[in-house]
């Protein structure tokens, strides 16, 4: 089906520009490898591996044909009660690649269903150790942890929390990282910022008292409020933080899982074991939703054992909860990330790929470049009076020039497919740059 339906107004969007966007819409009917192929048959590069999800690139056969053979075996199996090998096999390659004792996994269908379902499994932790008291939870300004109301609370994006009022109420933020005075055009974690972490201990804990705090939550290079790299020695300072006074380190990996800041996690490229880890997206390289939480054996034993026997432990979970189509894509993922080396190349490319994004900075209104493994943001500076207007246009230039971006308020956020060549790291930059060079008119 690839004909341009005739009527586009029942669909509402996802934060998207909905009345704008069915004037002039652009639609995508196939992929494969680094590009996608519009409606109207051209091609255009991939420069977000979708919405950071497909690491791998588009249409692996591995993992079309793995997905393919699941659903014409078993297309559904239920989750409670019930439960079927490959979730199994999944949840222990899962606990082989992630770092330290995080070696229980929970599954969910998103990266927003993962952040509830850590935040829940934080609160009932605690609880079954007989401090249910500690309920508190610290997020970060300019933190996205997705769309629900556990994420928005812990979130930190004015926008996305701004019409919805009911929130979790015992919720206090961290400041964010980014300052662009000190660590403008840094190449991979700046130097300045590891202080910032000390706001847990000077603030938040006199102010709520460690004992009522539960967890802390932070992606360690937020994602979508414009790739702010954590600057060195903060995610350390966090831990050493909630150690001291007993609080749990939610790292959410939903984008750095999988090779996107070179190793599999984040977690292994700043050397920090969470207690948790959210991961989505890269999990299925974007094929089937699939979320999952990786929890301390610890935790999940302290959770088990306050059950009677014979009784249900936890009460949470979904009826797509390890879906068979979901793990199957997970396997073929895994396996395709382990065959292709894709982490190894993503650490390999890195420096090319700073190289080729820090060449922007010469550009019209760029004000910072800043980037870390397979991931950079491009900060352009807001034309007075119209913010977000400047990096949109370059949106709508790079897609008509053949390249997909994502722009987030001025900021272009680039994270490609981990299979790109050098020579696509080029052409994607070349048509940035030219996109830059338009808008630099204005
Ligand atoms: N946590 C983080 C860190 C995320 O980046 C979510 C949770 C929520 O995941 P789901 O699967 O519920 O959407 C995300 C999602 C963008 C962009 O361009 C980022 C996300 C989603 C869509 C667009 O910045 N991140």
């Amino acid at each position: 089906m690839t004909a341009r339906p005739t009527n586009l107004d029942p669909y509402w969007m996802p934060f998207t520009a909905n009345r704008a966007f069915k004037q002039a819409p652009r639609m995508f009917v196939a992929a494969k490898d680094m590009h996608y192929v519009t409606d109207d048959g051209r091609q255009v590069l991939d420069g977000t591996a979708g919405l950071w999800c497909v690491n791998a690139g588009h249409c692996r056969p591995r993992i079309v044909e793995a997905v393919q053979k699941q659903v014409a075996a078993m297309d559904y199996s239920p989750a409670f009660q019930m439960g079927h090998p490959d979730a199994f096999r999944v949840a222990e390659r899962i606990a082989a690649l992630t770092p330290g004792d995080l070696d229980r996994v929970f599954y969910c269908n998103s990266g927003s269903e993962g952040v509830d379902t850590a935040l829940k499994i934080a609160l009932a932790y605690h609880r079954a150790r007989g401090e249910g008291q500690r309920n508190v939870l610290i997020g970060r300004e300019r933190g996205y942890h997705g769309a629900g109301f556990g994420g928005i609370s812990v979130g930190g994006i004015p926008a996305n929390r701004k019409a919805f009022g009911n929130m979790l109420f015992r919720v206090d933020h961290l400041a964010h990282t980014h300052n662009l005075a000190e660590n403008a055009f840094s190449r991979g974690q700046p130097a300045w910022g590891a202080h910032l972490a000390d706001e847990l201990e000077n603030r938040i804990i006199p102010l709520h008292d460690a004992g009522n705090i539960a967890a802390v939550i932070v992606e360690p290079l937020a994602g979508s409020t414009g790739v702010l790299v954590p600057p060195k020695g903060y995610l350390e300072r966090l831990r050493q933080i909630c150690d001291k006074h007993g609080l749990l380190l939610i790292f959410d990996e939903v984008i750095t899982g999988f090779g996107r800041t070179g190793p599999c996690f984040a977690a292994d490229a700043v050397g920090v074991v969470p207690d948790m880890m959210i991961i989505a997206k890269g999990l299925t390289n974007g094929t089937v939703p699939m979320g999952a939480v990786v929890v301390r054996e610890d935790i999940y034993d302290a959770v088990i054992n306050s059950a009677p026997p014979g009784m249900v432990e936890l009460f949470h979970g979904y009826t797509y909860s390890g879906h068979p189509l979901a793990t199957a894509a997970a396997l073929a993922s895994l396996d395709t990330f382990e065959e292709e080396g894709l982490f190894q190349r993503a650490q390999e490319l890195a420096p090319y790929f700073e190289q080729a994004v820090q060449s922007l900075r010469e550009l019209p209104h760029v004000i910072d470049v800043r980037n870390m493994g397979m991931v950079a943001g491009i900060e352009l500076e807001p034309r007075h009076g119209e913010p977000t207007a400047r990096a949109f246009e370059a949106f709508l230039k790079c897609y008509e020039d053949g390249a997909l971006i994502r722009t987030t308020g001025d900021i272009i956020a680039l994270s490609p497919p981990l299979i790109i060549s050098k020579s696509q790291i080029d052409e994607l930059i070349g048509i940035i740059a030219q996109a830059l060079r338009a808008g630099g008119r204005r």
